[in-house]
């Protein structure tokens, strides 16, 4: 029997002793040892008595041995559920709740509210370096898992009510990787740049399985630091990043022809490229970013090609094995040049929102279309534009921000009557949240005050970078507020 996952990414190369992550202190652990430790850690979850399918909450700082417990998590067919360190207490009791998860992984000394609600939810608790540290037994074989069984789950928003859990299949992680390994001609030569979150599809899943993949390595950094980036660079082949990586190199005055002259390939995703930025990358360095598109629901879709025409503006061609097709109103395909909503299919598309039949019917069809919620249109030669967005998602630095989660935060806000979340352009994280607050009738409300009020409640890179204070609300005939008002009103409000 085979562990589909687990035999693709970490078994392919586990008798290999070249280089999987290079570590800050110089050292290096190859992909046999990273086996190794993950082959342990799977032994240690499963003495603690957790089965195949339990759900696995890990909320940790960046470190190599979160991506050890990812391994270890597919190796003993359990459910892998990352979660962004932003989170607060608050945010992480849907996502626990939801998810009835067995087992949450955190950094040391939590904060208390967070020890108290694992408590409550009857789960069970580690930190990451005990995990690692355990005196694990002597591993047994991997447990069988088929490509359809769950790998991961990663909670994303909605433009109504709660965060949902997208299931990630040990086959979608696959052939993404797999379709990623081909597209972008990744070898075990490869050294990535590695500076993103590993708690999201990019940092985990696009850059993670593809070095895995590969037989490749990656230059393992805490956090994004251009400094380092740059430093990085003269050992390194690829770099992945969002395009606020890019603008900020672009400020460096590290960034040249020869600091990028041993790079074969910059990429870049999880949120629209300025074109400016794709032309001012070329013009200092030689090299044109390959700008791709994805979404948690159906890691990568779409790529620029490696060879051939890397077309700014756009995100390419549909990826091997994955279909895209632009629909109109009723769900029928428009042609080549139409603008509509962005569906895609493909063995990389999600299974499902988990414990939410009915969202996932409203979203992927029996016939496998998946409705991303992104407006395109398609060239005649079949490369994709994101030109829009029909759901009210703002991205800010990469990040996804659902304006209804902040909406309802400050309505709950004394002398709050209601409020509109915009995202608006900013030079830095490319669009920043930005909110319109009504007060009710006599108060007097004060924007500084209302940002910090959202403190314990949104993770920060939610919390409004402005607010505005109105009477009150554009609305349209049918009652509904008219956010590209507010956004043509309000687009000043994170000018550089
Ligand atoms: C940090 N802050 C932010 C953001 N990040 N605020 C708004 N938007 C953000 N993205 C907060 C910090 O908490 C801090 O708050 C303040 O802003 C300034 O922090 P700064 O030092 O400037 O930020 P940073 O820590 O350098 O982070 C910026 C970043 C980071 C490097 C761009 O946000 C990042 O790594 N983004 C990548 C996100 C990502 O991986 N997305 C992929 C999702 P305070 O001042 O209060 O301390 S996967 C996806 O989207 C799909 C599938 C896809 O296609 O890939
Ligand atoms: P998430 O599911 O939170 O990871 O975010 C996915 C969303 O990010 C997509 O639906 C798009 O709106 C956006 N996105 C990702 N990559 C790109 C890109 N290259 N250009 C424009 N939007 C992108």
């Amino acid at each position: 029997m085979t562990n589909h996952a687990h035999d693709a990414l970490v078994a392919r190369h586990a008798a290999s002793d070249a280089p999987f992550l290079h570590l800050d202190d110089g050292t290096a652990w190859s992909h046999a040892h990273f086996a190794a430790r993950a082959a342990a850690g799977c032994e240690t979850l499963r003495a603690m008595g957790l089965a195949p399918g339990d759900r696995i909450a890990v909320q940790v700082a960046k470190h190599p041995d979160a991506l050890t417990l990812y391994a270890a998590s597919l190796r003993g067919g359990f459910v892998f559920l990352p979660l962004n360190t932003a989170y607060t207490a608050s945010e992480l009791d849907h996502f626990l709740t939801d998810s009835g998860a067995a087992l949450v992984v955190t950094d040391p000394d939590p904060e208390p509210a967070v020890t108290a609600l694992i408590d409550r939810l009857g789960a069970r608790h580690a930190t990451l370096p005990d995990l690692a540290a355990a005196d694990a037994p002597d591993p047994s074989d991997p447990t069988p898992r088929a490509p359809g069984d769950l790998a991961a789950i990663l909670y994303t928003s909605g433009t109504t009510g709660r965060s949902k859990g997208a299931m990630l299949t040990h086959a979608n992680l696959v052939s993404n990787a797999e379709a990623l390994v081909e597209a972008w001609r990744w070898s075990a030569e490869d050294v990535l740049v590695h500076a993103l979150p590993v708690f999201h599809t990019h940092g985990l899943f696009v850059a993670t399985n593809v070095t895995l993949a590969a037989g490749a390595s990656m230059i393992f950094q805490a956090a994004f630091d251009p400094d380092a980036v740059l430093a990085a660079m003269p050992r390194a082949t690829a770099m992945m990043g969002v395009p606020t990586f890019y603008t900020r190199l672009l400020d460096h005055l590290g960034l040249t022809p020869e600091a990028t002259a041993a790079m074969r390939v910059f990429i870049s995703g999880s949120a629209p490229m300025l074109t400016e930025t794709h032309r001012a990358w070329e013009a200092r360095t030689g090299h044109r970013i390959l700008e791709r598109y994805g979404m948690t629901e159906t890691n990568m879709n779409t790529s620029n090609p490696y060879h051939g025409d890397r077309r700014p503006g756009t995100v390419g061609l549909p990826l091997p094995g994955t279909e895209v097709r632009i629909t109109g109103d009723d769900r029928a395909p428009l042609p080549p040049g139409e603008t509509g909503m962005v569906e895609v299919r493909g063995p990389n598309v999600f299974r499902g929102y988990w414990n939410l039949p009915d969202k996932t019917a409203e979203e992927l069809g029996p016939d496998g279309w998946f409705v991303t919620g992104d407006l395109g249109v398609m060239s005649d030669d079949g490369y994709l534009s994101i030109v829009g967005r029909q759901k009210d998602l703002v991205i800010s630095g990469g990040y996804n921000v659902y304006p209804k989660e902040v909406e309802e935060a400050l309505d709950d806000l004394p002398g709050v009557l209601e409020s509109a979340v915009i995202g608006v352009p900013h030079p830095d994280l490319g669009e920043a949240v930005v909110a319109v607050v009504v007060p009710e009738a006599g108060a007097a409300l004060d924007p500084e005050a209302l940002r910090a009020a959202l403190g314990g409640r949104l993770a920060r890179y939610k919390q409004p970078r402005a607010v505005r204070i109105a009477d009150a609300l554009p609305r349209n005939t049918m009652g509904k507020v008219q956010k590209a008002v507010l956004r043509d009103e309000h687009g000043d409000a994170c000018a550089g």
